[in-house]
């Protein structure tokens, strides 16, 4: 159990990373600290819990990342919406159905290193580290570092560092939440031709057929894929653009209306207003790291008129 964090901790965060009138440490949901971001290009809202960027609205435009009414904040639970980090593993943990699904980041709270300007935009660092909980699941030395970039644009980068002795294979993704005006109505493009596992048909491998659309459940990891794709949306009139470096997986979810159901941190209808797209290296595209090395996996994340 990870202690509260006091006013005098937020206190010393802004007193060492505070930018004033532009970023601040501020008590957020269940008093979890969050670094608010309001600059000209964008403001937006990151957790230190898991690192976990909740909101992004970039000037002029309506909020773009989806967050649950019902996501709940605290230890050890992972946050419903925003943009989970998945490490070290994605989804169920293979060798143990009893460990935490999508691995253990995303319901740490992460050490805040940096918040600076990069030209208009503000780049808020975030990094954590193995403990003895952390290896209790995974005995592995690692270092990693989640780089938000909040601008006109949104660049996340997750950069992992093997610092121990001995090689180590990660799975890893990017659990972003689009906020759509109805899911039922949008339109992702490019993934025509991509195999892919269909997780909601017993992992088969299939092949997909044109836009994607959402009329049911939604749960498929696309394979050896590195194309920049367009999530069309004519009720918000807007499309989202959403490229990736060093991603050879993207993985496309929606719970549908009866998954939904069972969810306590979403509410029943707001499977509607949700589509994730993730970047991601999961299964055969596991990253291995020899000591010292690092990789660093980058979504790239903009707004445009619809066509
Ligand atoms: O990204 C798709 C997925 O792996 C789905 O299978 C579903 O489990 C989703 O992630 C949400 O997982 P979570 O552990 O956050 O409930």
């Amino acid at each position: 159990m990870e202690a509260a964090v006091t006013e005098l901790d937020i206190q010393r965060l802004n007193d060492r990373f505070a930018i004033p009138s532009i970023a601040q440490i501020v008590p957020g949901n269940g008093g979890l600290p969050k670094v608010k971001i309001s600059s000209a290009a964008a403001s937006a809202e990151i957790y230190l819990h898991g690192a976990h960027l909740t909101s992004w609205i970039p000037a002029g435009a309506e909020e773009v990342i989806f967050l649950s009414d019902k996501a709940q904040f605290q230890d050890g639970k992972a946050i419903r919406g925003g943009v989970p980090v998945c490490f070290p593993w994605f989804n169920a943990k293979a060798d143990d159905p009893k460990a935490p699904s999508h691995g253990f980041v995303r319901t740490k709270t992460w050490e805040l290193e940096s918040i600076i300007h990069e030209g208009n935009a503000i780049a808020v660092a975030l990094s954590t580290q193995h403990d003895q909980a952390t290896q209790k699941w995974w005995p592995h030395d690692f270092h990693a570092v989640h780089k938000i970039t909040i601008g006109s644009d949104l660049k996340l980068e997750l950069s992992v560092t093997n610092t121990g002795a001995a090689r180590f294979n990660f799975q890893e993704a990017l659990h972003t939440y689009y906020r759509v005006g109805d899911v039922r109505q949008v339109r992702l493009s490019s993934l025509d031709g991509v195999t892919y596992l269909d997780n909601a048909d017993n992992l088969r491998e299939k092949v997909q057929q044109g836009d994607n659309i959402f009329t049911q459940r939604t749960d498929n990891a696309y394979i050896n894929t590195e194309s920049e794709l367009e999530l069309s949306d004519p009720q918000l009139r807007r499309r989202i653009l959403i490229g990736k470096q060093n991603s050879k997986n993207t993985v496309v979810w929606n719970p549908g209306d009866e998954l939904a159901r069972g969810m306590a941190d979403l509410g029943d209808e707001e499977w509607q207003h949700f589509v994730c797209v993730e970047a991601a290296n999961i299964r055969s595209a596991a990253i291995t790291l020899e000591p010292g090395e690092e990789h660093t996996m980058t979504a790239n994340i903009r707004l445009a008129e619809l066509h």
